[in-house]
């Protein structure tokens, strides 16, 4: 794209050559950072924020301007789709996400609408032109969505689920009825994120949080499905450029063979497994992006270069790699232990591409 200064993200999610390994931070912009904690007091509630486009643009830029990341991602949530669906999200105090119309029933699902994106989630759209104005062409703008099958245990339990048990009911009673929620869903997720495209983002991710609580079989069959019919109906060239598309499974290293078939041009990896494993297993199918585990960054710097060290020489020579944590940033990470890490990406990975 004419004035992307730094395309190395693109460039790894694609297994074109990059001088060093690009790198991010799942969850990046977020409650470690004390900037976030200032603007999402002022803010009011956590929607208010993700509604606010001038906001959530500040708060995606706030992690760049600490560390030198090669990616913004855009701030919002993936439970905007289903409150957009009609389900009524909304936040308690420490308890996280909540729905106030859960889907118990067939006739809840069968009346479930799709939703209509550029009016609904215009306030999504806004924020991805407003943040690609204010990183004129630094960095590339990750958008993202959640999977369906991820999607769909929120808005069956209601909220965050421990034992998922009223979705895998349904999973076990009635499938089809479930496929129908899916399919409502991966549709509502397709147009969001094409949406998304429309409006500026570079590149893609779906967050399949929960498919690693699935049974081997029906994880191909709710899960990795699903997001193949959300990745088979996206954009995925634009002004000339291809939209890489990322789908992470938490806890999916198990399934790696198969879940480089959904048409992905990379996978997430969670650090259960080693890349070098990884890279074995899916071959030159697709880019990986991970995976040093997230509580690596509770240790000293120096411990957390050795982790860095580790995981690049575990991917080893060559492209196709994109550093990150192997899920989500905790809120009590000291950033002074990201610095650390982002630095050590750049001292230490551009020997793996020489
Ligand atoms: O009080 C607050 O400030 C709310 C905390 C918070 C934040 C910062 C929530 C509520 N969402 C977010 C932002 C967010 N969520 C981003 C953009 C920020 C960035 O990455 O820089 C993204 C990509 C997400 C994605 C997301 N939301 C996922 C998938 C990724 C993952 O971590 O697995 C999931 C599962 C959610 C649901 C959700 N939203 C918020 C919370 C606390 C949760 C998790 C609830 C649970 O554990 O079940």
């Amino acid at each position: 794209m004419a004035g992307l200064q730094n395309d190395r993200l693109l460039r790894a999610l694609l297994r074109e050559p990059v001088d060093r390994t690009p790198v991010w931070i799942m969850r990046q912009a977020g409650r470690y950072l004390p900037e976030y904690r200032e603007i999402r007091a002022r803010a009011g509630s956590f929607m208010d924020l993700c509604r606010n486009p001038d906001l959530a643009c500040e708060v995606t830029m706030q992690p760049l301007r600490r560390f030198d990341l090669d990616a913004a991602i855009l701030f919002s949530d993936i439970l905007t789709v289903p409150d957009a669906m009609g389900l009524g999200l909304y936040f308690e105090a420490g308890e996280g996400p909540r729905f106030a119309h859960p889907l118990r029933d067939a006739a809840a699902i069968n009346a479930l609408p799709i939703p209509d994106v550029a009016d609904e989630l215009r306030y999504v759209t806004d924020a991805v032109t407003g943040i690609r104005q204010a990183l004129a062409g630094s960095v590339p703008l990750i958008g993202f969505a959640g999977s369906p099958w991820t999607l769909a245990t929120y808005m069956v339990e209601g909220g965050s689920s421990k034992d998922f048990r009223h979705i895998k009911a349904l999973a076990y009673d009635q499938p089809t009825l479930l496929e129908t929620l899916l399919d409502k869903t991966a549709r509502s997720v397709t147009d969001y994120l094409n949406a998304q495209v429309e409006a500026g983002a570079q590149a893609l991710m779906i967050f399949d949080t929960w498919g690693g609580a699935l049974a081997h079989d029906a994880y191909q069959r709710f899960s990795l499905a699903f997001a193949r019919q959300v990745i088979d109906g996206l954009v995925r060239e634009r002004d000339g450029r291809r939209i890489p598309v990322v789908f992470f499974t938490k806890g999916g290293a198990v399934w790696l063979e198969s879940i480089a078939d959904c048409g992905a041009d990379a996978l997430g990896v969670d650090w259960t497994i080693s890349l070098t494993e990884a890279r074995r297993r899916v071959g030159d199918r697709v880019a990986l992006q991970g995976n040093l585990d997230p509580c690596t960054l509770y240790a000293q710097p120096d411990v957390i270069r050795g982790e860095v060290q580790r995981v690049l020489a575990e991917y080893g020579p060559g492209s196709g790699h994109v550093f990150n944590l192997g899920h989500g940033i905790h809120p009590q990470i000291p950033p002074e232990h990201v610095a650390a890490m982002v630095e050590a990406v750049h001292e230490l990975s551009p020997d793996r591409h020489a």
